[in-house]
């Protein structure tokens, strides 16, 4: 896959051109890119900007665009109404998903588009959007309009779609109890996703944010999927943010590997699934992938929080971490140890229904009593690791579930086995 990222240069590498190429790389997709405008900045000021000429900005389209096969484009810095114009006549007639983050302002105060170039942006940048993703203040400026109890984020959101944006993301639209929600407007949908909050200054996220977006598009998932990917992926990045010049912190992009990618991907679909709430249990579910022949749980990659209901809402809680799960990964490392092709689990809650259709299902199944757990195991605090132990005990065949019915003050719980995520998302969808 190609994707093309137009912005500006920052020699800091934290945000711009520099920081699309680490996002794309990191999914293993070409990028290309095209320079708007050249910036001086470093982690704690800005110095100038030189804006390219016509020319060279028009040459470079003509470059790229013979060329590549083009899978989607994002859109940043765009500087003056010169450089927009060249845009809009260059992009106008490819028929690819346009992310357009329309940066107005850097963390550390550089103004990225000349105020007398605004009227132009609307006019000829925001009708080639598939998807805009401006934050709370882009948003009111763009709109030309205080977010307040009458002007309400969807009033927003439709004033610029009025402009010609297919969809709206107005992100961080919304934090409390730590959480940050961003308000989606899609063509005859409108809602909120929600996220863990991370309070950290940081340089680099709102391209992080628009470049995971047009990745998703990209790769056909829809509006809803591509904001949970772009969030979660935003989120992992301000955590393992680093101090590496004297001012504001970097975002990080980990290199993803396979077992990554695929597991957060199917925790997104996860998440979508209609109801999902439903079947998280008081103790909320965790969803790991281990590494071929783990040793311990530090070889299974989990999400550090959990996958959490919030009112009807599914919020994933932290980030994949290698020993992030404790108990799901334990119930896989012991189900691994004797069938190894199976690598992947989830905790669902425990429902008389699930049970009746996991039975009506082909799946295999099989259970355990945790009142007959000795005592030194419960000393030992490795009841999970014995429960599914006795609960595979007699069987030569992979079993796909394993459940127990609780006892006093535990919660009875189901637990989906498979060998990859995908695997695991499949047979849940049998069963919920
Ligand atoms: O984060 C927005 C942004 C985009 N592009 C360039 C930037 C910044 C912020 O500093 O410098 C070139």
């Amino acid at each position: 896959m190609n994707l093309l990222s137009i912005g500006g240069s920052d020699p800091s590498s934290g945000a711009g051109i520099q920081s699309d190429i680490k996002t794309f790389s990191s999914f293993n997709v070409y990028c290309l890119t095209i320079i708007t405008a050249i910036t001086s900045q470093n982690t704690s000021s800005f110095g100038m900007i030189e804006p390219v000429s016509q020319k060279i900005l028009k040459n470079q389209l003509e470059s790229v665009i013979s060329d590549f096969k083009i899978d989607g484009i994002k859109i940043a810095m765009v500087y003056n109404s010169q450089i927009i114009k060249v845009l809009y006549h260059q992009l106008k007639k490819l028929k690819v998903p346009i992310v357009i983050d329309p940066v107005l302002k850097s963390t550390t105060g550089g103004s990225l588009i000349k105020s007398s170039s605004i009227e132009d942006f609307r006019k000829f940048m925001i009708p080639l959007a598939t998807v805009i993703t401006p934050n709370k203040f882009e948003a009111e400026i763009l709109s030309k309009t205080k977010i307040n109890a009458k002007n309400t984020p969807k009033k927003i959101a439709k004033i610029i779609q009025k402009m010609g944006a297919k969809n709206i993301v107005i992100t961080g639209i919304e934090t409390k109890n730590n959480q940050i929600s961003d308000f989606v407007l899609e063509k005859n949908n409108n809602y909120f996703i929600s996220g863990e909050k991370i309070s950290k200054i940081n340089h680099g996220s709102g391209c992080n944010y628009s470049a995971a977006m047009i990745f998703a598009l990209a790769k056909n998932k829809n509006i809803r999927e591509s904001v949970r990917f772009a969030k979660q992926f935003t989120y992992n990045s301000i955590k393992n943010s680093k101090n590496l010049g004297k001012g504001i912190a970097i975002t990080h992009i980990q290199k993803h590997d396979k077992i990554n990618s695929e597991l957060s991907d199917a925790i997104g679909q996860f998440a979508e699934i209609k109801n999902i709430c439903k079947n998280i249990p008081e103790c909320q579910t965790n969803f790991v992938y281990s590494k071929q022949t783990p040793k311990s749980t530090k070889d299974i990659l989990g999400i550090s929080g959990r996958i959490v209901k919030a009112g009807r809402q599914v919020i994933v809680a932290g980030n994949l971490t290698y020993g992030g799960s404790k108990h799901v990964a334990t119930a896989l490392l012991t189900m691994n140890k004797k069938f190894p092709q199976i690598r992947s689990a989830i905790n669902l809650k425990y429902q008389n229904a699930t049970i009746l259709k996991i039975k009506k299902s082909k799946l295999l199944v099989s259970s355990y009593d945790r009142s007959q757990e000795p005592k030194n195991v419960k000393l030992k605090n490795s009841t999970i690791e014995w429960g599914i132990k006795s609960a595979i005990k007699n069987s030569k065949k992979v079993l796909d579930v394993v459940y127990h019915k609780g006892s006093f003050g535990k919660e009875p719980m189901i637990i989906v086995f498979g060998e990859n995520p995908n695997n695991v998302l499949k047979k849940i969808l049998k069963i919920i």
